[in-house]
């Protein structure tokens, strides 16, 4: 057997889990786990990364003597380094509010359509290009001679050797999903500058060997390497997806849900555009085709507002609230920025005409119900838009522990959904590293040996999915 350390940075949390695989075998266990919280300063919301890198640390001390390290985190936000090599302040939080009305000056360079059509990345306001236009005025961009996205950044303090992983950057909005490098011609339209990038690496990659003072601090001995991986998060959970065959859809959630499909060329059509969907770029050609759905940051930023209740009591209450009383769009921008979760809900509820939840099982019962319908609107959407039935919906990430979600995405999609890992980013994480170094196939094959050693639950779809029709119907006509 071979130990892998996979670091996963998520929006909530961050971990660095160890894998043992064997020609037969996959093992995951957690070294360490360490909240990820955000900061907010009067000049806006930053990230702590600083104190991320170091659980990171933490995690490799924990995990012991390992073969390789693999690093994923979360898409589109990046640190900018001096050219001396060190980081220009803390990267800057994708939630902050600094690209308001900067699409629209994007727009008025490159239309969307023109920009959808070349890059295929749904519109976000927080897509890296436009946060680099939001950035263009400062001076901590004009000082800065390089780029690193967040996980890239990680490796980056492990090795010293710089990289821009290729499933990461296609969230940067400037990588074109056909031929999949650099979108040139959109970056020079925007004047942004492809050069503050590092070299584009693909998952599988070599990235280097962890430095010096890492092993001193992490009490490893040398050498270790790191291996690129799918470095999205997005990325490596989809990889872990246990599904066989193509007919499937997948929604990954976490802080996100990130419902959609596998494809093997991107959908660019101007009706994909309109409907946002994104063309990710994914493992071995593939591309992620799906949409960012709020997630259960709905219910985190709830909770944080409640005072950290306790989650599991909060989902049984809300398991005996009456189904589908109120729904809000789980996909509206509106839900975007953090603060006032529970009110928020309220006036959207109360704006559509609908009962206000009252009770904290009742506003949970209101993010579960929306995100579930959410989740049916895109599995559908995601099927016709590109022509791809499906006949099973598989769930990975932090949202397979709720139960309840499961059912109500089974119930709501009229599909069976099958749950695999709550840890599918660590687990893809580790399977790419695994491949690079001659012990599991392609995709196919990292997948069988998911179905072979890793526990699934099933969830069967219970009714017709009238009420869940009455619903979309009822969010449609606001
Ligand atoms: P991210 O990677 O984006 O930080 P995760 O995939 O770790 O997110 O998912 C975090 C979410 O998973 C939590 O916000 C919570 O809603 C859900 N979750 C975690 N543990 C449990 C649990 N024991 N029961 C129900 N839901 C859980
Ligand atoms: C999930 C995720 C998602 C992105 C968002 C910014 O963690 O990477 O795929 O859209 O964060």
């Amino acid at each position: 057997m071979k130990a892998y350390a996979a670091v996963d940075l998520g929006a909530s949390s961050g971990r660095v889990m160890v894998g043992r695989v064997g020609p037969d075998a996959l093992e995951l266990s957690e070294a360490h786990r360490f909240r990820n919280r955000p900061v907010r300063l009067a000049e806006g919301l930053r990230w702590d990364i600083l104190a991320l890198y170091g659980g990171v640390l933490d995690g490799l001390r924990a995990a012991g003597r390992v073969d390789s390290v693999g690093i994923d985190g979360w898409a589109v936000d990046y640190g900018l380094l001096d050219g001396d090599g060190a980081l220009l302040g803390n990267p800057v939080h994708y939630r902050d509010a600094r690209t308001e009305g900067v699409p629209e000056q994007v727009w008025a360079t490159v239309p969307a359509a023109e920009l959808y059509a070349a890059t295929g990345i749904q519109y976000a306001p927080f897509n890296t290009l436009y946060q680099l236009t939001a950035a263009r005025e400062q001076r901590q961009l004009s000082r800065a001679e390089r780029l690193l996205l967040v996980p890239d950044l990680v490796s980056y303090w492990l090795t010293g050797e710089q990289g821009t992983e290729l499933t990461n950057a296609s969230t940067t909005q400037l990588v074109d999903p056909r031929t999949r490098t650099w979108a040139y011609g959109v970056a020079e339209r925007l004047g942004i500058d492809l050069g503050l990038f590092a070299p584009l690496r693909q998952p599988g990659d070599p990235a280097g060997l962890l430095g010096p003072e890492v092993l001193e601090e992490t009490g490893l001995t040398g050498p270790v390497p790191v291996t690129a991986v799918g470095s999205h998060d997005t990325a490596s959970a989809v990889a872990a997806v246990p599904a066989a065959g193509e007919s499937f859809a997948y929604i990954c959630t976490g802080t996100w849900s990130l419902a959609g499909l596998e494809l093997t060329a991107p959908v660019l059509t101007e009706e994909s555009r309109t409907a946002n969907f994104t063309n990710e770029l994914g493992l071995d050609g593939t591309v992620r085709y799906l949409r960012n759905i709020m997630g259960l940051w709905l219910l985190q930023e709830c909770q944080r507002a409640w005072g950290d209740s306790d989650l599991g009591a909060l989902l049984r209450e809300a398991g005996g609230v009456p189904a589908l009383r109120s729904v809000v769009d789980a996909g509206d921008g509106r839900f975007l920025a953090p603060g006032r979760m529970p009110e928020r809900i309220a006036e959207a509820c109360r704006a559509s005409g609908q009962p206000v939840p009252g009770t904290r099982a009742e506003v949970t019962r209101c993010i579960l119900d929306s995100l579930a319908l959410a989740h049916r609107r895109a599995v559908e959407d995601a099927q016709r838009l590109a022509d791809h039935p499906v006949d099973v919906v598989y769930v990975v990430g932090g949202g397979t522990r709720n139960a309840l979600l499961c059912q109500l995405t089974a119930d709501a999609c009229g599909l069976p959904v099958v749950a695999g890992a709550t840890e599918a980013a660590a687990l893809g994480n580790v399977l790419v590293q695994a491949r690079a170094h001659g012990l599991v196939g392609d995709l196919a094959a990292m997948r069988r040996l998911l179905t072979r050693t890793q526990p699934l639950t099933r969830y069967t779809p219970r009714g017709d999915g009238a009420r869940w029709r009455e619903a979309e119907a009822r969010l449609a006509a606001r």
